[in-house]
């Protein structure tokens, strides 16, 4: 049991007849297979694929019947096989009728370079690239494609952006591109469509052309003749995803033009074949006094200027995927372009593959948050999904977690967060608890070293009820222990974000990449003033949200200090002092784990050695980072507020002296157990 086989372990099938239409398409063979090699209905049972028009039916969904399964595309067939096998793996039985997928386009965005590094990635080198690559696609390359594919088929996902968005010009290069192809033949009997990001300077960096000016006739033709030779290679190639003047990635800025020039550009070289732009929206300078409002200054005000087959990418938060940030401005805010949602599956500022986080509750947090943009109800997913605005195209985005590591996300219960995107993609009022169900007992039902043991009443109250709290406490967890009541962006730069950080401010350094900007700690209080009286980013929320986040006495505990720069003896609702309450959050996370060890530690009768052991492990190291988290930030911050850690929370067992010396200095290799 090394997880290998994610939520799709094998198990006792029994047979069925599939009557299905004649076609020789790759994917309803898949679907075919799927359900032979999965059934465990009635044996013998008739199961028939269907393919009709249906009017109930949108994009690959699908309808259920006793009889079987009716879609109006092979990707809807095969993902109602998927369902039908869930149903029956989950002790659920299959609800007859349709389901329809919320958004057209649910893609992993994959962060790995063409030297099989990995942005950002914690389990291990790039499934897609190697550094020594000759580009020969080996049958191991194509098995671990075949298995990826089918892992993301049984979710829904149905798209794969294969490289960086900080994008090499290589990637469009023949070579590269040849691999491109053999990818998307491997991905295409799963339904999954190919995509890659661009960089926006390609026709300077591999073309030879003197400017990548998004309105030079030479770079249009460039980009025209691109999109060719790559249809011609794939012809069901997705399209573009673009990261353009941010971050230092050049872009149609660079030559005075708009995103919106820059983004139609290469949305009319693709629109021939089909395709489509993503053009992100993660943009900031340097210089300005509140990061948090940048995006949504800029892309506004281009509301309408884009083609149709443009989406706008935006991270779920405005500032960069920390552990809790209210909803990002933009959802809802453009209201004549298509808007997409883009979440972290990696855990870049949640404990990388060390931490258990299962970052469901968040996602669910985001898409559940009401912009009020078309009145009440106008919630996140709504606004994005096409049921308030009439989007052209929908889709959700998660950064991958994908490695080369055995268990593919270094953490078991990474695993969670691949399955739990692709489920919420496919349905985005889904709920946590549910997905959590459904992932543990396809992942570890059965999983037992002495099987005989567990009755299913005894497996689910003694490890299925447990580790579904677990699982639903654990983001909030980490909440609590890093960057609670709002605070954000004080982790630790010398580890890659792992760990504390909130001194780091080295100088020179661009202030909005340093912790000190963000939390403002002084001897007068914590926390950054975006109010009327400060930056006024609350301006960019519709009312009532503005007013609501605009005081602190109605602003809500979890962004207080995303909004305010209040006192140290500021009165909390909880009747505590800010100062005490900020103790006991970081407390309470330390608390939080120690409770989730023990939680494991009773699991053991139920789960394989192996995983047991490495999350036990895994947790063990988390114990640890909380303690530091809490003890780094209390003593921190203690200089400032001058007031004693009440005597209801653990002492610190660090020094500030100590923990800072050991950040700046020494970089820690990261256990891998
Ligand atoms: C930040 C990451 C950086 C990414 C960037 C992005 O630290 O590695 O390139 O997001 O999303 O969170 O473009």
């Amino acid at each position: 049991e090394d997880g290998h086989q994610l939520w799709l372990r094998p198990h006792a099938t029994v047979p069925v007849t599939v009557v299905a239409p004649a076609s020789r398409s790759v994917l309803l063979a898949t679907a075919k297979q799927e359900l032979q090699q999965g059934w465990q209905g009635n044996a013998g049972a008739t199961v028939t694929l269907t393919l009709k028009k249906d009017k109930a039916i949108r994009y690959d969904g699908y309808r259920i019947s006793p009889s079987g399964v009716q879609a109006v595309t092979e990707r809807g067939l095969l993902y109602g096989v998927f369902e039908l096998i869930r149903c029956q793996q989950t002790g659920q039985a299959a609800q007859a009728g349709v389901s329809n997928p919320s958004y057209e386009y649910r893609l992993l965005n994959h962060w790995d370079n063409p030297d099989g590094s990995v942005e950002r990635g914690y389990a291990g080198q790039s499934i897609f690239w190697r550094k020594d690559s000759s580009f020969v696609t080996t049958s191991r390359d194509k098995t671990l494609w075949q298995e990826y594919a089918r892992a993301n088929a049984s979710v829904g996902i149905n798209g794969a952006v294969v490289n960086n968005v900080n994008a090499s010009p290589r990637i469009l290069s023949a070579e590269y591109l040849a691999r491109v192809k053999a990818i998307a033949d491997v991905l295409r009997p799963y339904g999954v469509k190919t995509f890659l990001a661009v960089k926006f300077s390609s026709p300077v960096l591999l073309g030879g052309l003197k400017t990548a000016d998004p309105l030079d006739p030479a770079v249009v033709k460039w980009w025209q003749a691109k999109a060719k030779e790559i249809y011609q290679q794939i012809p069901d190639f997705g399209g573009f995803l673009v990261k353009a003047s941010s971050e230092g990635q050049p872009g149609p800025q660079d030559y005075g033009r708009t995103h919106a020039d820059g983004a139609n550009m290469l949305a009319d070289a693709v629109r021939p074949y089909g395709g489509l732009v993503m053009w992100r929206a993660f943009v900031y300078s340097p210089s300005d006094k509140d990061r948090a409002k940048q995006a949504y200054n800029e892309f506004v005000p281009l509301d309408g200027k884009f083609r149709d087959n443009v989406i706008i990418q935006v991270k779920n938060g405005p500032v960069d995927f920390q552990p809790r940030e209210p909803f990002s401005p933009l959802f809802g805010a453009m209201k004549k372009t298509s808007v997409m949602p883009e979440f972290q599956i990696t855990q870049e500022y949640l404990g990388h593959s060390i931490d258990l986080a299962f970052l469901s509750t968040m996602w669910e947090e985001c898409l559940g948050s009401d912009t009020y943009q078309a009145g009440p109800g106008s919630t996140v997913a709504r606004v994005t999904d096409g049921s308030v605005y009439p989007q052209k195209h929908t889709a959700m985005a998660g950064v991958a977690n994908t490695g080369l590591d055995r268990n593919w996300t270094g953490q078991d219960f990474g695993q969670a967060n691949w399955y739990a995107f692709g489920r919420l993609a496919w349905n985005n009022q889904l709920k946590s608890a549910q997905i959590a169900d459904e992932w543990l007992k396809q992942t570890f039902a059965g999983a037992a070293d002495q099987q005989a043991t567990a009755s299913a009443a005894d497996w689910n109250a003694n490890f299925l009820a447990p580790v579904t709290q677990m699982m639903l406490d654990s983001r909030e967890a980490v909440v609590n222990y890093s960057m609670p009541l709002g605070l954000h962006h004080i982790m630790s730069a010398t580890h890659d974000h792992y760990g504390p950080g909130p001194w780091w401010a080295p100088p020179k350094m661009r202030a909005d990449w340093t912790p000190p900007y963000y939390h403002q700690a002084d001897a007068q209080g914590v926390g950054f003033n975006r109010t009327t009286t400060g930056s006024n980013a609350v301006s960019q929320y519709h009312e009532p949200l503005a007013s609501q986040l605009n005081d602190p006495a109605t602003c809500p505990d979890e962004y207080l200090l995303w909004f305010h720069h209040l006192p140290w003896d500021f009165k909390m609702k909880s009747g505590n002092t800010l100062w005490n309450e900020l103790c006991a959050h970081y407390d309470k996370g330390v608390h939080q784990v120690r409770q989730f060890q023990q939680t494991w530690d009773q699991t053991r009768p139920y789960v394989d050695a192996e995983r047991f052991a490495a999350v036990q492990n895994k947790l063990r190291a988390q114990s640890g980072a909380a303690v530091l988290w809490k003890d780094a930030c209390l003593l921190y911050f203690q200089q400032f507020s001058k007031l004693p850690i009440p005597a209801s929370v653990e002492p610190p067992m660090h020094t500030l002296d100590g923990v800072i010396a050991n950040d700046m200095v020494r970089p820690r290799p990261l256990p891998r157990p």
